[in-house]
């Protein structure tokens, strides 16, 4: 079992519909520990540094409107095998097909508008963590209850 960090993405659409804690209390529910959380706004450079691998894609420019559209909750969060349990909780991409119980499957019918990004792999996760955080704004702490939900 390896402890892994993730980068989650509270999208602009989650924000403007007042699900961010909603969605962030999922994930400190199923027991992920938080080291890095902020709010921001996502510059046009930001997306095309994060969507690298779309920018190139005929729906990058409507990506690029929607992520640049309002604030984002950029999180790192840490947990055992943390990087494929945040995208199993996210669900698939198109929201009108993400299984029920996911957060895409709960509260959205978009492909677009899809609520939360989570790296999709160990290198996506190194890659993306910092493009969001400095090294001074991830926070390393002992929690109590890593003892009850990593074992
Ligand atoms: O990792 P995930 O977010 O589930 O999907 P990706 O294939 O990496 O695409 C990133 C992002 O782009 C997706 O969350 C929505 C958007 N998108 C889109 O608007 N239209 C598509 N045909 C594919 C993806
Ligand atoms: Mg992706």
């Amino acid at each position: 079992m390896a402890l892994e960090r993730t980068l989650i993405l509270i999208k602009p659409d989650a924000v403007q519909r007042r699900l961010a804690g909603t969605i962030l209390s999922r994930f400190e529910n199923k027991g992920l520990k938080i080291v890095g959380l902020k709010l921001m706004q996502v510059t046009k450079e930001l997306s095309a540094e994060h969507y690298a691998e779309h920018v190139e894609k005929p729906f990058y420019p409507l990506l690029e409107e929607f992520i640049t559209s309002g604030p984002v909750i950029a999180i790192a969060a840490e947990g055992p095998e943390a990087i494929s349990v945040v995208r199993s909780m996210m669900g698939s991409t198109n929201g009108r097909e993400s299984a029920p119980g996911t957060i895409r499957g709960d509260f959205g019918v978009s492909r677009q508008m899809n609520l939360v990004h989570g790296s999709d792999g160990p290198e996506a996760a190194a890659r993306e963590i910092p493009i969001y955080f400095k090294p001074e704004e991830l926070v390393d702490y002992e929690s109590s209850l890593s003892a009850w939900v990593c074992a």
